[in-house]
This record gives C-alpha cells, sequence and structure tokens, in this order.
C-alpha cells in the first residue's frame, strides 16, 4: 500500500483538492497506525515494530504535500537547499563554505546540530510565516536558544547575501539521520527534506557505504528532488 501511495503522490495532479484529499487519507492512515500500535505493545510488539518502520514513509508523505501547499500559498520565491547526510560527515562545514563565512557550528563532537537550522539569504522578503506554519508542532527561536533538551524547535534566520552567490535562498542545516538518536529527530529531518528545492547530500568517505544512507536515499527517491551527492573528508593527495 505505501508504494502505490509512494506512487500517487508522484503522478497526481498537483491540484489544491486532491493534496487536501490525499493529506486527510494519510493523517488518517498515520493515526490507525498509531493506534495499533497502542495494542499491539501490549502483546507481542512485532506488528508494532513493523508498523513503526513505515511511519517515516507517512510522515514524509505528509509534510511533501503540505509542502506543496505552502508553495501554491507563498508569496516569495525563495529556494529551499538543505544539506542533509550522517553524523560527522561535515554538514555544517559544508554550510559555512557554501556561504563563504562561519554561520553554522560545526563541531568533532558527534551529534552537535540536532536541530533544524535555516539561513535566509534576500534580498526578496520571505513569507516567514509561512515557513513557520509548515514547521507546525516545532517552535521557531533564535538559534542562539535552541537547547537540545527540546528537539521541537528550530531556528530561521535572516542573513545579508552580499558577498555570497546565494540569491532569494533558504540554506538549512540539519540534523544527521544515523545516529543512535536519530530517531528523536527523524521527523524534522523529512520535514526539512520534503520542503527542498534540493538536496545537498554530504557524505564522508568513511559512511558512503553505510546502509543508513542508501536506506534514507530509498526513503526520500520518490519525492523525485534534484539531488547532489557529496563526498566529504576526502584524502587531498589522493587521486582524482
Ligand atoms: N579533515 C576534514 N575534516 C572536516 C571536513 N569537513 C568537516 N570536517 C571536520 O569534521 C568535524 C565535523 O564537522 P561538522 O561540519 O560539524 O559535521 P556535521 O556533524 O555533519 O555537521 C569538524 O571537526 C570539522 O572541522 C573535511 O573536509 N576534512
Ligand atoms: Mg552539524
Amino acid at each position: 500500500m505505501i508504494k502505490s501511495l509512494r506512487n500517487a503522490l508522484v503522478v497526481s495532479p498537483n491540484t489544491e483538492g486532491t493534496d487536501l484529499t490525499l493529506l486527510h487519507f494519510i493523517r488518517t492512515l498515520k493515526q490507525r497506525y498509531q493506534a495499533m500500535m497502542g495494542l499491539d505493545s501490549r502483546s507481542t510488539g512485532t506488528l508494532s515494530m513493523n508498523l513503526e518502520a513505515l511511519l517515516p514513509s507517512l510522515d514524509l508523505a505528509e509534510a511533501h504535500i503540505e509542502k506543496s501547499l505552502l508553495k501554491e500559498s507563498s508569496k516569495d520565491h525563495y529556494r529551499h537547499i538543505t544539506v542533509i547526510g550522517p553524523t560527522q560527515a561535515g554538514k555544517s562545514t559544508m554550510i559555512n563554505w557554501l556561504v563563504g563565512e562561519s554561520v553554522a557550528t560545526a563541531s568533532p563532537l558527534a551529534g552537535y546540530t540536532v536541530h533544524p537550522q535555516g539561513f535566509a539569504f534576500g534580498p526578496s522578503p520571505l513569507s516567514e510565516e509561512a515557513i513557520t506554519g509548515y514547521f507546525k508542532g516545532y517552535q521557531r527561536i533564535p538559534r542562539s536558544s535552541l537547547s537540545a533538551n527540546d528537539l521541537h524547535a528550530f531556528s530561521l534566520e535572516s542573513l545579508s547575501s552580499l558577498g555570497t552567490s546565494l540569491n532569494d535562498v533558504v540554506l538549512w542545516d540539519t540534523p544527521d539521520f544515523d545516529s543512535v538518536d536519530s530517531t528523536r529527530y527523524q521527523h524534522a529531518v523529512l520535514r526539512v527534506a520534503a520542503l527542498s528545492d534540493l538536496l545537498l547530500i554530504t557524505l564522508s568517505k568513511d559512511k558512503y557505504g553505510d546502509l543508513s544512507v542508501w536506506e534514507f536515499l530509498k526513503l526520500i527517491e520518490p519525492l523525485g528532488q534534484p539531488t547532489t551527492l557529496i563526498i566529504n573528508k576526502t584524502d587531498p593527495d589522493a587521486p582524482p
């Protein structure tokens, strides 16, 4: 059923009526799964585990439709570019490299970035309210106030595009999708992934073959978004 749902998402005409019907269906399906998981956890738990594994694709499908509704209602023409990848791949470093200055915090500590962090580069006005609405259930707070104790938060700050080659772009730094803790913020990562017009999947040379990377790629593949794979942390002396 999930496969046909994904196909339906890709081929369905992008009219608001169709989107709303599909959105209602997906939300209902999620509620049913969660109810069944609650009942099953009192018995064997096998069904629960199977249904839990399906929830990310429903989260993604829900976010995908909400993004298309956002695009229809949004008054701005910003493009969302998201750096996504496993822990320590150099995602925050990549953001800083793209901007040309240190805006995101890179760290040798694994799992340092645990919230979606958006950096908007104008000059046009950005429909900030629409984006905040898209992140329903998440509080928008200043980047300096983000706390690892509250994962239901994100930041979005406007920065000067002067000196960058970015024009009406929101660059998103994201938490990893492969650490033990990643299930706690996976929902947020999928939300940003669905919002994106371009995904920059950043991998390190040690991690590009990890199963988690290929499972994540398989999960987002039905969205059909323009995607670039970047292999980071390569040896500068290695032959090309
Ligand atoms: N050697 C090397 N280290 C890097 C590179 N990119 C990032 N790092 C380092 O790897 C660590 C993790 O980087 P960070 O950007 O925080 O990774 P994130 O967890 O994916 O956001 C930091 O100590 C960075 O300085 C690279 O291309 N080469
Ligand atoms: Mg980071």
